[in-house]
């Protein structure tokens, strides 16, 4: 019998990546994807299939995590081996512009698909995961994060998430439902949505080479990150829900780079030539031309701002046998490649 698995979130990056992990693990996937009036279904357009097709892999159904009607009927009806809940609101700097409605779909969203999961008394013992953050550590005040760092959220977006966490934890300890929290750092891809800074930084940096944009405005490029790559931490999410026993991992790379640094190695790989001149809001990257091609806009900065995360991920390779094969520089080369 093929392993049923629903995805929340399939349209997203992560959902297309997953998408593809579980379709060649031999899952039947089911995708929950919004009702939207423009098309966003492009990251896993190539993995549709015709309703009328018999043997189906990937079947796409409607659904929202703000309808709890919707929540129930569905996971009843499929009655899935696993759901992955990786539906969120995922933009922390949009998240202080829509605090209310981003705490609906990233908090109160996972409450729903557990409820459903817990009301539902399937034969089954459905197996759930939960999209977490990094971003829940917030202030870090710098090294490194395990499963064990206190979280002290700084937007929104991560004050949700500590919700989401611990309603995963509450309903796995009161209930015993099978249910794990991934805590991944930064993950990125050629499919990362446009806004968040690594795909800016790339897209904007190559229609700069093809001379299609003449410069690139962004906020803090001092804030630290620990980048990772997609395809290896949708791996991690599907190893937790292997266990025998559910559990909460740290999934990152153990190395960390600022914004700058990765404009440079962009610059690097697309090689363009830069030099940076001035400071703090007039700092600038100056192409051999003398054109400012990189200028900071204080519309970006962030209200309150995580100024550096690092993931120590020891538990995950010891319990889940998992490390990242992807590297910063690898990713980049991805990112480039198909811009
Ligand atoms: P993403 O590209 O923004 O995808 C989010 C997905 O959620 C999209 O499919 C979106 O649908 C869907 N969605 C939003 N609101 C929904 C709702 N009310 N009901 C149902 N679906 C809804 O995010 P991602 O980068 O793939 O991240 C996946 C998850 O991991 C998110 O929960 C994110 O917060 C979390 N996370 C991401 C990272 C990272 O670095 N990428 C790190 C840690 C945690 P539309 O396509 O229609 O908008
Ligand atoms: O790419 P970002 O928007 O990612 P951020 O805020 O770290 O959040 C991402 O990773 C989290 C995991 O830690 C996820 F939970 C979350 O869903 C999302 O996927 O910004 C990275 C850094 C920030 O410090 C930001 O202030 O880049 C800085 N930055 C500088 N200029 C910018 C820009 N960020 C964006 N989005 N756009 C800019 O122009």
């Amino acid at each position: 019998m093929k392993k049923k698995a629903i995805i929340y979130g399939v349209t997203g990056q992560d959902g297309s990546y997953l998408s593809e992990f579980l379709i060649k693990k031999n899952y039947e996937v089911h995708g929950v994807k919004r009702r939207s009036s423009s098309i966003n279904t492009t990251r896993i357009d190539h993995l549709y299939q015709d309703p009328h097709e018999k043997k189906k892999n990937f079947i796409l159904h409607y659904g929202d995590i703000c309808d709890s009607i919707s929540v129930k009927n569905l996971i009843s009806k499929i009655n899935p081996d696993e759901i992955y809940n990786l539906a969120a609101q995922s933009h922390v700097g949009v998240s202080f512009q829509i605090p209310e409605y981003t705490a609906n779909v990233d908090a109160l969203g996972t409450l729903r698909i557990l409820e459903a999961i817990r009301s539902l008394k399937s034969n089954k013992r459905i197996k759930f995961y939960q999209a977490g953050t990094s971003e829940m550590f917030g202030k870090t005040g710098g090294g490194f994060q395990n499963e064990k760092t206190k979280f002290y959220p700084r937007s929104p977006y991560a004050a949700s998430k500590i919700y989401a966490h611990w309603i995963t934890i509450n309903y796995r300890e009161s209930y015993n439902i099978f249910a794990c929290n991934g805590i991944l750092f930064n993950h990125e891809s050629p499919v990362r949505g446009e806004t968040f800074v690594t795909k800016k930084i790339v897209s904007g940096l190559c229609k700069i080479k093809k001379k299609k944009l003449k410069t690139l405005y962004l906020g803090n490029i001092y804030s630290k990150r620990d980048w990772g790559h997609a395809k290896d931490y949708v791996e991690a999410m599907w190893k937790m829900l292997q266990q025998k026993k559910p559990d909460d991992f740290v999934i990152a790379t153990g190395k960390q780079y600022t914004v700058k640094q990765f404009i440079n190695l962009v610059c690097k790989e697309i090689k363009i030539k830069i030099k940076w001149v001035g400071k703090g809001l007039n700092e600038k990257a100056i192409d051999i031309n003398g054109n400012a091609i990189i200028k900071i806009d204080k519309n970006y900065f962030r209200p309150t701002e995580v100024d550096t995360l690092l993931g120590d991920a020891s538990k995950a390779r010891k319990i889940l046998d998992w490390k990242p094969k992807i590297n910063i520089h690898d990713l980049i080369k991805d990112m480039v490649e198909n811009e």
